[in-house]
């Protein structure tokens, strides 16, 4: 695979057919608050620990009120669950006694300082997600994009270890970040027709390709 920006990279990725049977946005339940769950837990673990974590979640859950109409979770639930209890329920994803005490901060603090998700979904920014325990740089690009339906692209240990095999190196996650916005913006009259003039979409798929092809490897 020969690319010399972002734009290419892309396009060669796309001829991989790497998304098929993957949601439109890759991650799975975009635009909801499970995103948010979903970004803590995946911390230093591997997906699959995260499916059965929400699996767990989600069944405790539907468990206590069963005639609730949806089973995605809700900022309110994550908020109000005793820490160790929450612990035990999402052990599979590693760390869990830190990763609960993170995810009841967050879901309160969301709810102090935005009152709803909806709210959070329409107002956060970047800003204010670092200023939470246990959110990075990466953490944060995932509620923006996957979330919040930002125009923000996720970059990570895989796409690192994919650039540095081709020669690219970066002195910072933002510098990788805006090396990979800047091919797609600069070539976004190529590619908007194929990304329904959806920026999001296309920064959304982008690193779901990346994602599912080293994974691959
Ligand atoms: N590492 C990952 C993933 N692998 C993933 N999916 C597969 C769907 N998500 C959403 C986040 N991180």
């Amino acid at each position: 695979m020969e690319f010399s920006n972002s734009y290419e990279l892309l396009m060669e990725l796309r001829k991989k057919n790497l998304l098929e049977n993957k949601p439109k946005f890759w991650w799975p339940e975009y635009g909801t608050f499970e995103v948010v769950v979903g970004a803590i837990l995946t911390q230093n673990t591997k997906w699959e620990r995260v499916e059965t974590a929400l699996n767990n979640l989600k069944q405790f859950l539907s468990s206590q009120v069963p005639s609730s109409e949806s089973n995605i979770l809700k900022v309110e639930e994550i908020a109000s669950f005793d820490p160790s209890f929450l612990a035990e329920i999402i052990k599979p994803a590693g760390f869990y006694n830190q990763k609960a005490k993170r995810l009841i901060a967050l879901s309160r603090n969301i709810l102090r300082d935005f009152g709803d998700f909806e709210n959070f979904k329409e107002n956060v920014n970047r800003e204010w997600l670092l200023t939470q325990k246990g959110v990075g740089f990466e953490t944060a690009d995932s509620i923006l994009c996957y979330a919040c339906g930002r125009e923000v692209m996720v970059v990570d240990a895989y796409t690192k270890r994919l650039l540095k095999r081709k020669g690219y190196e970066f002195e910072s996650y933002d510098e990788m970040r805006e090396w990979c916005e800047r091919g797609v913006l600069e070539s976004w009259d190529k590619l908007k027709d194929l990304y329904e003039d959806n920026l999001n979409l296309c920064f959304a798929r982008f690193h779901g390709k990346i994602v599912e092809f080293m994974k691959k490897k």
